[in-house]
């Protein structure tokens, strides 16, 4: 398939409640929608960037120059036969892998539209609807966090996160489970801890999580595999594996029994499935991430979560969770037991609103061969 068309998008729009975690604090997300066109067709993507480097190190702007710089220049015009086609052409540029997913998913967009089938389908997947869960935030007060988790329950999410940090786990996880006894419940620490807080983590033993998400370092998979070795919840990585090779050596090290996929993270679809292989011969379940995509990342997300080795619920809310109007039609909804359908058209299967995408433009910039 020749490449014949990148567009670039850097939108902004308001989440419905500020999200916080150990490393800070969003009001707004601020991805680049790419769109790309080729026979005919038109595909999209998202690179699920933050304006600052906290979670991972790229931001917005970094993205937007690797993207216009690096990236598009290689593959603009190219005729690319498949997604591992691509992946060798950006294969020189180290990293950037929110740069590199938008661009592959859009292409993947791209594929799945001219088979004349949904995305799920050529990524492999089989499911028709897709387990939810639900991320929260850290609350201004447990109350407003005991408010939100009882809105979500009983709107059906399957399982509830809750964002942890030193000072706000403990005693909040046990607030939580009082009122929650039997809802399925994780916590994630964004590598707040170290392994001095080993007592925390025997405390948090006693509370039947389905699993603690990145209690340690980014860096750390040797910490976080004498971590596990001392409790007994399963540990899930997110910030530690950003490569399927670091995947490798956290199952090798038992630094984990839980891996979160986001394609974003990982460096695109492609390796997300690579990833999903590799923990599925391992037997190690996998789940899916998010980045609080708007509908477009959201849409390759659902359809990345019907491989069959994704098997516990994600953090693949509906959109209005994130935000007050989506920017695709129809916007993916909570069915009331949980689960998101997963679209049945061709590609990504929901419609870019244009109107809305081009009143959230910030910047635009349009590249053809
Ligand atoms: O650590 O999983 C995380 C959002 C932004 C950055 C990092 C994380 C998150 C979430 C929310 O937990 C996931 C979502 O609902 O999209
Ligand atoms: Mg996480």
């Amino acid at each position: 398939m020749r490449i014949e068309q990148v567009e670039l998008r850097h939108v902004r729009l308001p989440l419905v409640h500020p999200f916080q975690t150990s490393f800070g604090e969003e009001a707004e997300r601020d991805p680049i929608i790419v769109t790309m066109r080729a026979e005919g067709l038109v595909g999209h993507g998202e690179s699920a960037t933050m304006a600052g480097p906290w979670y991972l190190y790229e931001t917005t702007e970094t993205c937007w120059h690797i993207l216009r710089d690096f990236l598009v220049p290689i593959i603009l015009g190219q005729d690319v036969p498949d997604a591992g086609g691509l992946q060798d052409r950006m294969a020189p540029v180290r990293g950037h892998h929110l740069a590199k997913t938008g661009l592959e998913q859009a292409f993947w967009d791209l594929l799945a539209k001219r088979e004349g089938v949904p995305l799920a389908r050529v990524l492999g997947g089989h499911r028709d609807a897709i387990e939810s869960g639900v991320s929260v935030g850290i609350q201004p007060s447990v109350e407003a966090l005991l408010e939100r988790i009882a809105d979500y329950v009983s709107d059906g999410y399957r399982r509830i996160k809750i964002k942890i940090k030193p000072g706000w786990d403990v005693s909040v996880v046990r607030s939580v489970r009082e009122q929650f006894p039997e809802t399925p419940l994780m916590v994630d620490a964004n590598a707040a801890y170290t392994l001095q807080d080993l007592e925390t983590f025997k405390t948090l033993d006693g509370f039947g999580l389905m699993m603690v998400e990145q209690p340690l370092s980014y860096e750390d998979l040797l910490d976080h595999a004498r971590l596990q070795s001392q409790i007994e919840t399963p540990i899930c990585l997110d910030e530690s594996v950003g490569t399927f090779q670091q995947v490798r050596l956290a199952l090798e090290l038992d630094s984990c029994r839980i891996v979160n996929i986001k394609p974003g993270r990982v460096g695109g679809p492609l390796q997300a499935i690579k990833i999903h292989d590799l923990c599925q011969s391992a037997g190690v379940p996998v789940w899916c991430g998010g980045l609080l995509e708007t509908g477009v990342g959201r849409a390759h997300n659902v359809a990345m979560a019907t491989l069959p080795n994704f098997s516990l619920p994600g953090d693949i809310s509906a959109s209005d969770r994130y935000f007050s109007e989506d920017i695709v039609n129809p916007p993916f909804r909570l069915n009331p037991d949980g689960t998101i359908t997963v679209p049945t058209g061709t590609g990504i299967g929901v419609e870019v609103d244009e109107d809305r995408l081009e009143s959230l433009t910030a910047r635009k910039e349009t590249f053809a061969a």
